[in-house]
């Protein structure tokens, strides 16, 4: 059999093989009648297909996937379900959702070609994403496709928005993914990975693959260690007694909106501290610009220098040759000697980060994701180190802490909400706590010993959500949404019945 990366998306006939038979089935039982009942009253057909790809949690391993560095996120139980006919009359994309309050429909034309409009954001460019992304790929694998037929689609999804769970990713997976079944196409779950990152890009975000990657090859019951370049998936089995459990902070961060100076500011960050790093490190400042694009590019450098101090960390080198002081775009520009915006004009976004940007923070930058890809490792290693499950949950909870810290402080990433939050869960037996996904908001995910769980819930909601409660931020009701414990849940898969 072919190994799992190497499998395509499995398709299924029923709901119990995707969802199991408890609660979750119930729940999606009840999903599925309305998806179908809803396709039909908007479209006047039913769908053919489905497809589902489910939002993540990132354990560890924050803002280093572009880097090249390997995460460890496990796939939660909230999904995005995308229902979906081929549309012959018409040569559009009609994309509405089941929530038409929040989401109203949306139609574009049914063109592999059109460039999505990013000043004006809409929920189904995401779907568009996913079908750019689709034809371009199948272009490259010499695919013969047909005349561009239109779509109906009616999208379902379940992951809260703009919380650092990914909900992007489930929807651009199970869009790309729906679009293929609509099509009778599948490949290779590593190449679906890859595929919708590049996908993901074209919203203007320069993500890094962990998201899809996980939401694709995502198996029920394990954590997976992410490798980039190629994408690959190891199995990791968390040891018993411990619980993750996901709290939002109630800070939306929307990043698609405020990337120039959130997220793609650091990805250029990144970028500029790892091109410095190579002129400092012997490189010509051509070669420099012209290959090093992340900072595992530079790493070896780092590692060969610190090796001379008696040491291979790649920090030892971040301390010596970038300043702690942030850097203008001139002082940059003397090292590289290049300007800033020739060496990102091929970025139309790195360029928006450039116009935006008052000053660059690369030693701070640089140390966070060297830091955090060794933490990735050490919370693998501890895993599967022959520690008691008492002692490898109270050291991956000291990881978990360390690598918040970082965020926080290096990267700059958390924000006030998110701080109080992790606070009050250390503060109520948290072995370890820490923001999770890009940060500037979303949540917070805390390790805690199986039988305390539902007294550290009512401690949350008892210190965090119910002053919010009271001002009315969230519902009362609501509250189940906002905090839950979760395991580790399956990868995408494709539904026809
Ligand atoms: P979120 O915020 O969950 O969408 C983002 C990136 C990831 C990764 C994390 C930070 C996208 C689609 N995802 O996750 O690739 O870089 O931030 O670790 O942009
Ligand atoms: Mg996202």
């Amino acid at each position: 059999m072919a190994k799992y990366e190497d499998q395509p998306i499995p398709i299924y006939s029923s709901l119990e093989a995707v969802y199991g038979d408890g609660s979750q089935f119930e729940e999606a039982e009840l999903r599925f009648q309305n998806l179908r009942s809803k396709f039909q009253q908007v479209f006047g057909h039913s769908p053919e297909v489905f497809a589902r790809s489910p939002g993540r949690v990132n354990l560890i391993g924050e803002h280093i996937d572009y880097e090249g560095y390997s995460v460890l996120p496990m796939a939660i139980r909230q999904d995005t379900i995308v229902a979906i006919r081929k549309n012959d009359s018409g040569k559009s994309l009609r994309i509405a959702n089941v929530n038409d309050q929040k989401y109203t429909m949306c139609t574009y034309p049914a063109d592999p070609d059109q460039s999505i409009d990013l000043k004006n954001h809409r929920w189904g460019h995401y779907f568009v994403c996913g079908y750019k992304g689709y034809f371009e790929f199948a272009k490259s694998k010499g695919v013969s496709i047909d005349e561009p037929v239109g779509l109906d689609v009616l999208v379902d999804g379940t992951v809260p928005t703009g919380s650092g769970l990914s909900s992007s990713a489930a929807f651009v997976c199970s869009a790309t993914i729906a679009i293929m079944a609509a099509f009778g196409v599948n490949f290779p779950k590593k190449e679906i990975a890859q595929l919708t990152c590049e996908c993901e890009r074209h919203i203007g975000t320069q993500s890094g693959g962990m998201d899809q990657a996980i939401s694709v090859m995502a198996k029920a019951g394990f954590a997976e260690l992410i490798d980039f370049n190629p994408i690959r998936a190891t199995d990791v089995q968390l040891p018993n007694g411990g619980t993750f459990i996901i709290a939002h902070s109630l800070a939306e961060s929307q990043k698609a909106v405020t990337a120039a100076i959130n997220y793609n500011n650091r990805v250029v960050e990144c970028r500029l501290a790892s091109i410095l790093l190579g002129i400092k490190l012997g490189m010509k400042p051509q070669e420099a610009i012209s290959k090093v694009k992340t900072l595992s590019d530079v790493e070896g450098l780092c590692v060969s220098f610190a090796g001379n101090k008696g040491s291979s960390d790649p920090v030892i080198a971040v301390k010596e040759f970038l300043k702690e002081e942030p850097y203008t775009a001139e002082e940059i520009e003397k090292i590289t000697e290049q300007d800033l915006t020739s060496i990102f004009s091929y970025s139309p976004s790195s360029m928006d980060v450039l116009k935006a940007a008052k000053h660059f923070k690369l030693h701070q930058r640089a140390a966070h994701v060297y830091s955090e890809a060794k933490r990735v490792h050490a919370f693998k290693d501890t895993v599967s180190s022959n520690l008691s499950d008492e002692d490898k949950l109270k050291k991956l909870g000291d990881l978990m802490n360390e690598s918040h810290y970082s965020c926080s402080v290096l990267y700059e990433c958390s924000c006030s909400e998110l701080e109080e939050l992790v606070t009050v869960c250390r503060d109520h037996g948290a072995l370890g706590a820490r923001l999770t996904g890009a940060g500037w908001g979303g949540c917070a995910v805390a390790l805690v010993n199986e039988a305390i769980v539902p007294q550290f819930i009512l401690n949350l909601k008892e210190k965090f959500f119910q002053s919010r409660i009271e001002k009315g931020v969230i519902n009362n009701n609501d509250l189940g949404l906002y905090v839950f414990a979760s395991k580790p849940s399956s990868g995408a898969a494709i539904i026809k019945f």
